[in-house]
């Protein structure tokens, strides 16, 4: 007998059936964000990283042009198993010299993407406004700037997302995110909260209003508590984006870096699930702040896969990574941060939910807490050694990485 059919006994007892769980678990999209490729440098030149995050590391070999970013991408995806996105940040269009700022990008700028997700076979692309590292964000102000015209530019800049989103979703056959994520706010006490908030209202109402196809395209937005030289206020915090969001129809993106230590994502995920058809998460490892570190296989890690997971929200919450780290070797955090996603929702999807949600109600928490510690130690690695197997991955994946680092990053 092998470990999987053991494994599979082990589970089968606990009401669970392993295939049904790998066979689900090879169907459930994660998007991978481009940008842990390049330290969220991004192709169009427009300026360095700012906004209030930053990148810390300066471990050799980052992509620095578009062709390397494809052959780390490609290399980085051929060892992450499962369905795959691409997560493209408007700062990755492909401009050839063109003359041409933000607020006029079009679909053909991103044509060689395009391309490149139909060479991979992917299910499709995500998108975002790159609403920072431009000379266009005033005063840390985007959307919710007093300058009319600064406004004006990221308004425009956000349209031209919808319509290249269109264009992704209309030449991959699936539907695009379009998630707004803006860097506004102060460092210091401000003079006026609400008058920010309202401007930025009324540019979220000016894009939206821009006339994209909803059925095609899901616009999401990023609230967040604070960043780097913006400590004391964020316009677009949580509590204004969540109710922007109900009310106009859209969807909310959590990263769960954005919220004070001790907030989870994972307790709010059925909190909006009680109100949302959709959400979007920004999968991350906050150390402290929202530093971006690699997502790994950690406590809020599994407890946000059971909440999509045992809520039947597997397609309702579309899971899209968000980290860069640049201390160590860019692919192996890619593909370190992508598998520790799929192995939290394979725990899940091995976990028996019923019966232990039939605990909680019929107030037996001895048991539930007994039962919770003794299925940490089910035998989830031949599970996922099998699953690997099925989609033809080694479990081993740091000798490639090493010889693709001998072979081509350290000519960089
Ligand atoms: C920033 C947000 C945002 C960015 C990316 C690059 O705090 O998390 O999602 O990380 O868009
Ligand atoms: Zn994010």
């Amino acid at each position: 007998m092998t470990a999987y059919d053991m494994a599979k006994r082990v589970f089968a007892k606990e009401g669970i059936d392993t295939e049904k769980a790998l066979n689900t678990l090879a169907n459930i999209p994660v998007s991978v964000h481009c940008w842990q490729g390049d330290d969220v440098i991004g192709l169009d030149g427009a300026g360095s990283l700012s906004g209030g995050i930053q990148t810390t590391g300066n471990y050799p070999g980052r992509a620095r042009n578009f062709e390397e970013l494809k052959a780390d991408i490609r290399e980085a995806f051929s060892l992450m198993p499962g369905k795959l996105r691409l997560n493209l940040h408007a700062s990755y269009a492909i401009l050839n010299g063109e003359k041409v700022d933000r607020n006029a990008y079009r679909p053909e700028h991103f044509t060689p993407w395009v391309e490149f997700a139909k060479e991979l076979d992917l299910d499709g692309i995500d998108f975002n406004p790159t609403m920072f590292s431009h000379p266009m964000v005033k005063g840390g102000l985007t959307l919710s700037s007093p300058d009319d015209e600064v406004r004006k530019f990221w308004v425009d800049h956000c349209i031209s997302c919808l319509k290249i989103a269109e264009y992704f979703a209309a030449e991959t056959g699936s539907h695009c995110m379009v998630n707004i994520w803006i860097p506004d706010g102060f460092k210091d006490v401000p003079a006026d909260r609400l008058t920010p908030r309202l401007r930025l209202k009324d540019s979220l109402d000016k894009i939206l209003s821009c006339g994209y196809n909803r059925d095609k395209v899901t616009v999401a937005v990023e609230s967040k508590v604070f960043g780097i030289g913006v400590e004391s206020y964020t316009v677009g915090s949580n509590e204004f984006y969540q109710n922007y969001a109900a009310k106009n129809d859209i969807c909310c993106l959590l990263d769960n870096g954005h919220y004070h230590p001790l907030e989870y994502v994972s307790d709010k995920i059925p909190a909006l699930l009680a109100f949302y058809d959709k959400l979007a998460l920004h999968v991350t490892r906050g150390v402290r702040w929202d530093s971006d570190h690699v997502v790994i296989l950690d406590d809020e890690l599994k407890e946000i896969a059971k909440e999509i997971v045992r809520n039947n929200a597997i397609g309702k919450v579309m899971i899209g990574l968000d980290y860069f780290d640049a201390s160590i070797n860019r692919l192996s955090a890619w593909v370190t941060g992508q598998r520790s996603m799929q192995k939290a929702l394979l725990q899940a999807l091995l976990t028996p939910h019923d019966k232990l949600r039939k605990l909680q109600d019929d107030g037996d928490f001895t048991l539930l807490m007994i039962e919770q510690e003794r299925i940490k130690d089910l035998p989830f690695f031949a599970v996922w050694e099998e699953y690997l197997k099925r989609q033809g991955k080694q479990e081993e994946y740091y000798p490639e990485i090493r010889k693709y680092e001998k072979e081509e990053l350290s000519k960089r």
